[in-house]
């Protein structure tokens, strides 16, 4: 049987959403990003919008160039809308890649014992972004420089040695039809491989562009240089969604537990609570009282709870 690799022509591709786990897993360690068809129903991406319409359009201006000042924005999107919440955040196939390619592993000595700890992803930001009708494109970057990550050059992904080399993958969903005159995410194809320390910037000119129906999403690495497009036209909107997901010991780009109040996080079900932040990253970040942050909103579930061994 022919192996994945020759599946695929050389350039990122879009795929379907019933695309094998791996063929998605092997396409993001080739490429650092992949178009999945179809991920999200038009009807449920239209009911995230309804949710957020208000916010989008009373936004304030940003002051300074990573977003157009056409740029309209909407944060906190897991307290502004369950919707996106349910199909996006907790999309099925967006959680498997970010649990294979997020969750870290590591031992270390406890006195004569060798400990190991697994520490699972966590949501760090969730935006949904409309770029209106004249607004410049963002300078190229890479978002895990909120992470402080540096890349060595490598010229392909190796598992063994690029385990950890990730520190966040985003979910990029096409809230209407995305196109490279509408202001498509503009993308540098297989920079996650790329050293910080290159001598020359990122240029437009080995870019490719989202071109998206409603619906359809992009899975990208977080290490790829990438950042909105140039909105050429004089009536369109480009609206895309945005979830991304960190490794769970590192520090959420937007504050999750001061911008989705408890009593809206207590409207999902434990598995979102978690990967909102409401859990130990294994061994011992997150705390409070020294028990798992989750008897914050669940104190009748406190008896016979002991603080133990991280
Ligand atoms: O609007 C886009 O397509 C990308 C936005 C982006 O890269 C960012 O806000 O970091
Ligand atoms: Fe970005």
């Amino acid at each position: 049987m022919p192996g994945i690799s020759t599946q695929y022509g050389p350039e990122v591709q879009y795929v379907s959403n019933t695309t094998p786990l791996e063929d998605i897993i092997y396409l993001l360690k080739r490429d650092g990003a992949v178009f999945v068809r179809n991920l999200i129903s038009p009807e449920d991406v239209d009911k995230a919008h309804e949710d957020i319409k208000d916010r989008l359009e009373n936004d304030e201006e940003w002051d300074g160039n990573f977003f157009p000042k056409e740029t309209k924005r909407a944060p906190s999107m897991i307290a502004r809308s369950p919707t996106f919440t349910k199909t996006q955040v907790m999309n099925p196939l967006f959680q498997a890649v970010c649990d294979h390619f997020l969750t870290t592993r590591s031992w270390f000595w406890w006195g004569e014992n060798r400990k190991e700890s697994v520490s699972k992803p966590q949501v760090t930001s969730t935006t949904a972004m409309k770029i209106g009708p004249g607004g410049k494109a963002q300078p190229l970057h890479r978002d895990d420089y909120i992470n402080h990550n540096y890349h060595t050059e490598v010229s392909e992904w190796d598992d063994e040695r690029d385990a950890n080399r990730e520190t966040a993958i985003g979910l990029m969903v096409a809230g209407c039809k995305v196109t490279k005159e509408n202001g498509g995410t503009q993308f540098i194809p297989r920079s996650h491989l790329w050293g910080t320390d290159r001598k020359t910037p990122p240029s437009t000119s080995d870019c490719v562009f989202a071109e998206m129906e409603k619906g359809d999403a992009l899975i990208i690495f977080s290490s790829v240089y990438h950042g909105g497009g140039n909105n050429t036209t004089t009536d369109e909107h480009r609206l895309m969604f945005s979830t991304f997901a960190i490794r769970g010991y590192l520090r959420q780009e937007e504050n999750q537990y001061l911008a989705v109040p408890a009593d809206k996080v207590k409207q999902y079900d434990r598995a979102t609570q978690k990967f909102i932040g409401y859990a130990i990253s294994d061994p011992a970040c997150g705390y409070v009282e020294e028990l798992d942050p989750i008897y914050t909103l669940y104190p009748e579930e406190l008896k016979n709870v002991k603080p133990t061994d991280f």
